[in-house]
């Protein structure tokens, strides 16, 4: 059996993060996240289910486009591509039982490099797959989600499944098939499509709905030949605004929902919200959440922050207690996530040159996120705060208000009952009062 921490020991000075309550100043300690804690009935790692993700923590080496990477991993040095491969899971399983999680994201091309032809990248996966599977025999953990890297290779310039030429839609097929049964062979739990650079530099050369005809194509044929292999899980769609491209066409959750839906795939594909990606888009956080949820739609998230001066994704670990409030306010009351978890698709700065600062990243998220499950669990069962948002709706809950909701008033009657009524009384809103709720708790 290989072991979960390999004979090379990474990250040798760094012993396991363990939970050691509020007042400890351990700064490689959790002083809120407490797994087993019960929170609203179940266990808080069940409502959180953290994941690593393999690509910004064991592959991302700090490249920019204004210079090069600035972190040597020690697990990036072998001659052989297979051992590189082998030497990054080692690192990945140890910091993850290290960090005590037992999720992991990944791209195909996290996992191996990238091979020179299709059948060598599939030979250097299926290497890689059968070493994962060991690994995660003598281990408890286990893959979040997988999915394709179909923006990296210049071949998908123009896009993958969106692209004008039929030959490099078939090569983005032949790629997604290999990461289904990666992820397939690995137990994953999910399957994510981020729409890498599907979307459009510009619309002078582009037909926009033949492209999202050809979208949708490929979605339906992902996600039947995954069931068709068994794969029991939810796939999910991660929306963003833009970048790479100017414009992408899972643009934010109502644009993915509406697409979903008019193309019949709203039974099988599910959201993957991103903090950075809803405030590109011009939302909120919680906003992205909201209209997932309404839709029954909220499968998981990518943790991170943006910078709000930034009008780009700069990937940053969660620091804002009160985003996350309201993020954790939406999540417990809609039922929490549909199949997923929180992903920290995040990246320390390109001058973090230390082991340790992963550590630190990840310790400050996950124990941010667990604060603001507990500060959201504390407002939604002792606070006013449930009461006062359904007040807001109680002319609906009989009388006329009901009859409304069910369909049964025309116009003509809204018109008769207006007129016999008078000027409806002014209700405030309350807004300052639930902020300061929040921040009473927070
Ligand atoms: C890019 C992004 C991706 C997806 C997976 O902005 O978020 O890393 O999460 O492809
Ligand atoms: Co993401």
């Amino acid at each position: 059996m290989t072991a979960i921490i390999g004979d090379k020991e990474y990250f040798k000075e760094i012993s396991p993060v363990s939970y050691e309550g509020p007042e400890s100043d351990n700064p490689l300690a959790y002083r809120f996240y407490d797994p087993e804690k019960t929170v609203m009935g179940k266990p808080m790692k069940d409502h959180l289910r953290f994941a690593i993700a393999y690509w910004h923590t064991f592959c991302n080496d700090g490249g920019d486009p204004f210079g090069v990477g600035t972190r040597t991993f020690p697990w990036s040095q072998a001659a052989d591509p297979l051992q590189r491969s082998r030497d990054k899971m080692d690192a990945a399983f140890e910091l993850i039982s290290k960090l005590g999680l037992e999720y992991f994201c990944f791209h195909d091309y996290d996992l191996v490099e990238e091979g020179s032809s299709l059948a060598e990248s599939e030979k250097r996966l299926q290497h890689i797959t059968e070493y994962a599977q060991q690994k995660m025999k003598g281990s408890n953990i286990k893959v979040l989600w997988g999915t394709a890297n179909l923006f990296s290779n210049p071949r998908y310039m123009n896009g993958a499944a969106t692209n004008p030429d039929f030959e490099v839609v078939a090569y983005a097929g032949a790629q997604v098939k290999n990461a289904i049964d990666t992820t397939l062979a690995l137990g994953g739990e999910n399957y994510v499509f981020w729409g890498g650079r599907e979307g459009y530099l510009s619309l002078l050369n582009t037909d926009m709905s033949r492209e999202l005809d050809h979208l949708a194509m490929f979605l339906s044929k992902a996600a039947e030949y995954g069931r068709k292999n068994g794969f029991k899980g939810t796939y999910f769609i991660e929306p963003k605004p833009m970048e790479p491209t100017k414009h992408q066409y899972d643009y934010d959750a109502a644009t993915v929902i509406g697409f979903l839906k008019k193309y019949g795939l709203d039974k099988d594909f599910k959201l993957n919200i991103e903090v950075n990606h809803a405030t590109l888009a011009g939302h909120t956080f919680q906003h992205e959440l909201e209209v997932a949820a309404a839709e029954n739609m909220l499968g998981s998230i990518d943790a991170n922050r943006g910078d709000y001066q930034n009008g780009w994704d700069t990937d940053q670990f969660p620091h804002d207690i009160f985003e996350l409030t309201e993020a954790m306010l939406t999540i417990l009351s809609k039922g929490g996530f549909q199949g997923g978890g929180i992903n920290f698709d995040a990246k320390t700065r390109r001058n973090s040159t230390d082991l340790v600062d992963i550590f630190h990243a990840h310790v400050g998220g996950i124990d941010l996120f667990a604060k603001a499950l507990l500060i959201a669990e504390k407002i939604l069962t002792s606070s006013e705060y449930p009461d006062i948002r359904k007040q807001r709706y109680s002319s609906f809950d009989g009388g006329n208000g009901s009859d409304f909701e069910q369909g049964k008033l025309s116009l003509e009657e809204l018109h008769k009952l207006a007129s016999g009524a008078g000027e409806p009384a002014l209700r405030s809103g309350r807004q300052e009062y639930l902020e300061n709720l929040l921040n009473r708790f927070i």
